[in-house]
Formats: C-alpha cells, sequence, structure tokens
C-alpha cells in the first residue's frame, strides 16, 4: 500500500490553488468520482479530513465493524477487471479488509495523487461574479473550482450527546466512528458502551470476550436479526466472479440496491403455517432478507409489522437466559424494520456472559459523566472505557457542519433548518454548481450504498459532459423543481410506518434538530429512472446557463 503522507500534493497556505472541480471526501463516492472526472478531462482535487481512503471505511475502525450488504454487492461494479481481480474473503466482509480493497482501488487508479489527506474543509463559498466556489481548510489554505461535488456519506458526523460532566472522566473515550488507529487494549477492562444501534451490536458482540466487564447502556432495543456470515470457499467465489452481471443486474432491479427484495404477498395471503414457514426461512437466510425480503406489507402495515415483530420479540427471549434480562433487549416502543436493523452475530448470546451487564436506561436515565465512569439515577458504574456508540447528525450533519455559503451569502445550514429543502438530493436552489453525491433526499440514501453511489456519480458526470458539450458553465436547480422534489419527498414520508418512529432516518437522534424525513423512501429503482428521465430532459428542473 502506498504511504500516503508521501504521495499527498503539497499545499501553500498563501496561494489559491484553482481546478475545475474540488471534491470533498475520498470514501466510496469521493474515490469513484475522481475517476469520473479524470475520464472527462477535468482538473480535480479531493480533499479528505481523513488520513487515508475510505471514508466509512477508514473511520470505522471499532472491533466488529463489518458490511451487512453482501461483499460481492459493495464492491464497484464500474471495472470488469477490478472485479475479477478482487477475492472478497467472507460474504459480509470486515472492515480491515475492507479498507484494504479502497485502498486497493486507490493504488489501481492512482488516484492518491490527486488527494490531499488530513484536509479538513471548514467553509466552501460560491463566488457568484466569477462562478466559482472557493473552500477553506481548517489550517487557512484555499483552494477555487467551478464545481464542488460534495462526498462526504451519509454518516460521518459523529454525535455525542451533551452529557453533563463529559470532560471529567479521568480514563479513556471514543466515538466509534473514531477509534484509534492504534490498538486498543480493552482485555480486563472495564468497559461501557452508551447505545445499542448497529455499531454497538457489531462492537458489544466482538469484545464482550475480551474485556473484564462490560456495561452496556441501553435506552432502545432493537430488533436485531442475524446475520449468518461465513467465509467464501473458492467454488463460490468462481461462481460469483462469473455471475456478476446478473448480480448487478439484479442490484439494479430491487427497491435498495441490495439483492433481496420484498415478496409482492401480503402476510395475509397465506395460512398462519405457511407464514410461520416463511419467516422461519428467513430468519435461517444471510443478510437483510428479513427486512427487505419479507412480505410488501411487513413495512406498511401495522397488523403485518406486528406477526413479524412478534416473531423476532420471541427469537430473542429463546437466546437469553434470564427472562428479566430477556424482555429488557425485547423492543416494544417501534415497529418492526423501521430503524435500521442491526445485523448481529451472537448478540444476545453476549448477555448471558457473567461478566456483561446491561443497563436499561428507560428505568435509570444517565445523569452524568463522572471522573470515574458513568452516573445513572441509580449507580454510578466504574469505568476504564467509554465507548460512545451514539451514532450520527446523520444526512444533513456532514454538509451543515461545513460553512457553506451559496448566492448571496446565504447559508446552507439556514436554509435547511426547517429540514433539507433539494432537488433530486443533488442539488439545493441557490446553490449553483455544488452538486451533493448521496445529499438529502436522494435516492441513494436508503440504498447499499455503492450501487447508488455509483449511479449519482455517472449522473453528476453525464450532467458534466453535457455542460461542456453545450457550452453551459453554471447549473443551479430551480426553486420550483426543489419546491416539488422536496414536497414529493415528504409525501413518500408521510404516514408510512417509518415516520412514525423517531430514528435518524428524520434527524430525531438529535436534540434540536428539526424532525423532517433526510431520505429518500421511492426505492432506488424509481430514484435512478427520474434522474435518467430528467437528464433526457435536458436536464428538466435545473438552469444551465
Ligand atoms: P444509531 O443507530 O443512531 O444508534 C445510536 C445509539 O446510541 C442508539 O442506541 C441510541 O439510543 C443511543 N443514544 C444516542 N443518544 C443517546 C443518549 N443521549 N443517551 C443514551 N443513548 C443514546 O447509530 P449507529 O452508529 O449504531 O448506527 C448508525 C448507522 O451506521 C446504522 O444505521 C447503519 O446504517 C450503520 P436511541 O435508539 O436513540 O434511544
Amino acid at each position: 500500500m502506498a504511504n500516503s503522507s508521501q504521495r499527498t500534493p503539497a499545499t501553500n497556505a498563501g496561494a489559491v490553488e484553482h481546478f475545475d472541480a474540488i471534491v470533498i471526501g475520498a470514501g466510496i463516492s469521493g474515490l469513484y468520482q475522481l475517476i469520473r472526472l479524470r475520464e472527462l478531462g477535468l482538473t480535480a482535487r479531493v480533499y479528505e479530513a481523513g488520513g487515508g481512503v475510505g471514508g466509512t471505511w477508514y473511520w470505522n475502525r471499532y472491533p466488529g465493524a463489518r458490511f451487512d450488504s453482501e461483499s460481492y454487492t459493495y464492491g464497484y461494479s464500474f471495472s470488469e477487471e477490478l472485479l475479477q481481480e478482487w477475492d472478497w474473503k467472507e460474504h459480509f466482509s470486515g472492515q480491515p479488509e475492507n479498507e484494504r480493497y479502497v485502498n486497493y482501488v486507490a493504488d489501481k487508479f492512482d488516484l492518491r495523487r490527486d488527494i490531499q489527506f488530513n484536509a479538513n474543509v471548514v467553509s466552501a463559498a460560491y463566488e457568484e461574479t466569477g462562478n466559482y466556489w472557493e473552500i477553506r481548510l481548517d489550517d487557512g489554505a484555499r483552494a477555487r473550482a467551478r464545481f464542488l461535488i460534495t462526498a462526504v456519506g451519509i454518516l460521518s458526523a459523529q454525535n455525542i450527546p451533551p452529557f453533563e460532566g463529559i470532560e471529567s472522566f479521568k480514563g479513556e473515550s471514543f466515538h466509534t466512528s473514531r477509534w484509534p488507529k492504534e490498538p486498543v487494549g480493552l482485555a480486563g477492562k472495564r468497559v461501557g458502551v452508551i447505545g445499542t444501534g448497529a455499531t454497538a451490536v457489531q462492537l458489544i458482540t466482538e469484545i464482550a470476550k475480551e474485556v473484564g466487564h462490560l456495561t452496556v447502556f441501553q435506552r432502545t432495543p432493537n430488533y436485531c436479526a442475524p446475520l449468518r456470515n461465513g467465509p467464501i470457499d473458492p467454488e463460490t467465489q468462481a461462481r460469483i466472479k462469473a455471475s456478476y452481471p446478473e448480480i448487478f443486474k439484479r442490484t439494479r432491479e430491487t427497491s435498495a440496491g441490495f439483492i433481496h427484495d420484498f415478496d409482492p404477498r401480503s402476510v395475509f395471503d397465506v395460512t398462519p403455517e405457511e407464514r410461520q414457514a416463511r419467516f422461519e426461512e428467513l430468519w435461517a437466510q444471510p443478510g437483510f432478507g428479513k427486512w427487505l425480503g419479507n412480505f410488501r406489507d411487513i413495512m406498511s402495515n401495522k397488523e403485518a409489522n406486528e406477526l413479524f415483530a412478534e416473531f423476532v420479540r420471541n427469537k430473542i427471549r429463546e437466546r437469553v437466559n434470564d427472562p428479566v434480562v430477556a424482555e429488557k433487549l425485547v423492543p416494544r416502543d417501534h415497529r418492526f424494520g423501521t430503524k435500521r436493523v442491526p445485523l448481529e452475530s451472537g448478540y444476545y448470546e453476549q448477555f448471558n456472559r457473567p461478566n456483561v451487564l446491561l443497563v436499561d436506561l428507560r428505568e435509570s436515565p444517565i445523569e452524568r459523566i463522572t471522573p470515574l465512569g458513568v452516573k445513572t439515577s441509580d449507580a454510578e458504574h466504574q469505568l476504564d472505557v467509554i465507548i460512545y456508540a451514539t451514532g450520527f447528525d446523520a444526512v444533513t450533519g456532514p454538509l451543515t457542519r461545513i460553512d457553506i455559503r451559496g448566492e448571496g451569502g446565504r447559508s446552507l445550514k439556514d436554509k435547511w433548518a426547517d429540514g433539507p429543502r433539494t432537488y433530486l438530493g443533488i442539488q439545493s436552489a441557490g446553490f449553483p454548481n455544488l452538486l451533493t453525491l448521496v445529499g438529502p433526499h436522494n435516492g441513494a440514501t436508503f440504498c447499499n450504498m455503492p450501487r447508488c453511489i455509483e449511479q449519482n456519480v455517472e449522473w453528476v458526470t453525464d450532467c458534466l459532459r453535457y455542460m461542456r458539450e453545450k457550452g453551459f458553465e453554471r447549473i443551479a436547480a430551480s426553486e420550483q423543481a426543489e419546491e416539488a422534489w422536496t414536497g414529493h419527498v415528504n409525501e413518500l414520508a408521510a404516514g408510512t410506518l417509518l415516520s412514525e418512529t423517531a430514528s435518524w432516518f428524520f434527524g430525531a437522534n438529535i436534540e434540536g434538530k428539526k424532525r423532517a424525513i433526510l431520505m429518500y423512501l421511492g426505492g432506488a429503482k424509481a430514484f435512478r429512472a427520474k434522474c435518467d428521465e430528467v437528464a433526457a430532459r435536458d436536464y428538466e428542473g435545473f438552469v444551465l446557463e
């Protein structure tokens, strides 16, 4: 692997560098965008806050971090050579291998020479007269480009709740997405994990066996379902490599870019025995089939949902020895699948270990962090390490944490104070030439990421090519198109089971954040069709100048 710091282009805080396009973020989307920009013959620089490529797979190096997507549906699909060269070792690959993969891609396509690492973009301002964007890094360095493309991901702005006394803790503490690169010695230590989302579920399962004592601080139990991971044997590997065209054809057709898709039947079309048998079958399969391959009305009909929710609750009860602990782990306050379903590999059994304690924060909330640990309303839990698995300021957070100013100096954060307003989740009116890959309201938000990322990047690339061919230098979403798209996105969410649940899909996990749908719930296929239609109509809804 190349040493990123050696190849990082030099900067000069005094001079302003100029490019055709600036990309923020060297994760899955930023890297692919760079490849495509080069093909267009544009000069581009990628600014990456981390010390290496990978985005999610660079930052989230906590023990247990891995795909919930089948590995062979996650890798880039644009290069047949890459597909044939790369051997995924597990059906659901872990972070170390995923990071190696992204580095392999960066090396193979010689991407590092256009990436500046450890470059934290703090502001971006549109200059109207010159029609360019100027970005500023935290060290004061500046750069300009006609186009600004954000590739910042939807789960990169970490959220640590403002617990009182948080600074006073004498031990080690960190957020899961800022897990140190150096090995963290947890053996024998008293460790506390706050949060029980998808991240915590992976982490807890991995570290419970190693730590001296583990205290899990749970506010809301989740419906966790078995991942059923395993190694990929050579025969399967050969089969996968021979079937990539079919795999990607399938992921283009499903509602969320996975190989799984909803069963067109209703739970009520079958007998109770057939239903139970089908639930068991889904449960026995790897991956997200239990969620995204279930009967179609599981996600739209309360009674249908409840049938599967109770099935999952019973699965949890079967696995936890102490019935009191089991009931604490059983979710009742939200419906199945209305929050991201964590996939697990032995999570519930960890609570049968003598060194693992579940603290139910609904019974005894956290009052403060103390120098010695976590004080809840009924005890002080003394800890050597506190791990915040408390999630992210999702989707909008990575954008609004950068001071982005459009026409008239208007701030994007202010514009989105009551919820995001976008056209296709790719632009926001008043911010010309700013293109947001996987932005709020974009079909990629509820998708097997790389599948929709490729769609986003290819659409943006085609748009830039079109602009060049027609002599356009400025693209801006019209107010009307934004109004219509934002209305459509909100309508799709209104009245759904998802909208009844306080989740990060609606920004409900962040105190003070306006509750509004951040995702596009119409499905990846419909989103792709809409984007294609807009392009075919000469970028209808965008003003090109
Ligand atoms: P999530 O899914 O947002 O989970 C965060 C967890 O942290 C969740 O259990 C929260 O409880 C808990 N939390 C958040 N704030 C608090 C406070 N103030 N007190 C106690 N507990 C708190 O983040 P993840 O990192 O697990 O997963 C994010 C995505 O990454 C996931 O959806 C996948 O797509 C990959 P709550 O449920 O809010 O009661």
